[in-house]
């Protein structure tokens, strides 16, 4: 049997980052520097080669077109690779793995994103054991085939479907949370991989890519006090196409005439308006309360459990794939990659 074989990409992040001598602020350096500090690798069971953004950034820098670049990556290397370990800051590591996840349909094999809050060269760093421990779980096989066949994120002993992770902590090496969906493997003395969580795969369906992003879409979250000019002059900025809305609780909002015929006059123009929660968990629930039954009459579309970084992303992949209003709202209720329930 032969090593699988991993390609390694490094776009920037922490894990790659240095002090700047004279400003002490840390900031992107050199890939193959990055590679001469985990000599571990050498040890691993797979041939890993490596590939890196001309320039890695911060991942707050990160956007639509780098991420249609990363999605090149991939597919020019598609054949040549059993799977893929992406190497991204944590800022906006939720958002781009859900991007990847939405644009690779049918993808069965690993691609695995992670990163740090330390950089690789620090004592106490945590990128070793997050990059050995990715590069693990996109090498696992079973009778020669991939175990994951999905986009993913590892960090801090666990993997999660990359579409249902939110960056909680700034500060902790616990950055990350599925609040949704369980992890689907853990990594302790061994390495324990819930087959049920995984998502299915069908041999018959082939890999599709879809790089085109709208983004002409915008998140809105509710707080008491939003003021009817800021709303009214956000749902009219020319050419809007998409608002997610972070409502309240279940998906409620205030029942105000003047906050309802906001909405649904952009409605009307054609604005597709999601409902996600602003809670870290749960679901939308459209018509439990009393606060949220208007937007259900209007056509607002129900986010259900989905988090905010999977409702842009997806909303914006959506814009771009040129679709009815009726097969936006259809697509956008239905799970695509597993990102809602
Ligand atoms: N600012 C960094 C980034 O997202 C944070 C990190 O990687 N921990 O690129």
């Amino acid at each position: 049997m032969s090593k699988p074989s991993i390609l390694l990409i490094y776009t920037g992040g922490t894990i790659g980052m240095v002090k700047d001598f004279e400003t002490g602020a840390l900031k992107v350096f050199d890939f193959s520097n990055l590679l001469e500090r985990i000599p571990e690798l050498k040890l691993l069971d797979c041939d890993i080669q490596t590939v890196s953004f001309e320039k890695p950034i911060d991942s707050s820098n990160m956007n639509t077109v780098k991420w249609a670049k990363l999605a090149d990556l991939i597919e020019d290397n598609y054949d040549k690779f059993d799977g893929f370990v992406i190497l991204h800051g944590s800022d906006t590591m939720s958002y781009s793995a859900s991007a990847m996840s939405f644009m690779l349909e049918n993808v069965d094999k690993p691609v695995v994103f992670t990163g740090s809050q330390l950089p690789i060269g620090d004592l106490r760093t945590d990128a070793k054991e997050n990059l050995i421990t990715a590069i693990q779980v996109a090498s696992l096989r079973n009778n020669n085939d991939p175990v994951i066949r999905e986009v993913c994120l590892y960090f801090e002993y666990k993997l999660y479907r990359a579409n249902r992770t939110t960056k909680i902590s700034a500060e902790h090496f616990n950055a990350f949370q599925s609040p949704n969906y369980p992890a689907l493997a853990e990594s302790g003395v061994h390495l324990k991989v819930t087959k049920e969580l995984l998502w299915p795969h069908d041999p018959e369906k082939q890999l599709k890519v879809r790089k085109n992003f709208d983004d002409n879409a915008v998140i809105i979250k509710m707080f008491p006090g939003i003021n009817e000019q800021v709303l009214s002059s956000i749902l009219n900025t020319p050419g809007l196409k998409g608002v997610v809305l972070e409502t309240y609780g279940s998906g409620n909002a205030p029942t105000d005439i003047y906050f309802i015929s906001i909405l649904q006059r952009a409605i009307e123009k054609g604005v597709q308006i999601v409902n996600v929660t602003q809670c870290s968990g749960g679901s939308v629930n459209m018509g439990h309360y009393e606060t949220s039954t208007m937007l259900k009459e209007i056509g607002v579309i129900s986010g259900a459990d989905i988090t905010t970084e999977a409702a842009i992303t997806k909303m914006m992949y959506l814009l771009g794939q040129d679709l009815s209003p009726a097969e936006f709202k259809t697509c956008f209720e239905s799970s695509l990659r597993g990102e809602l329930s």
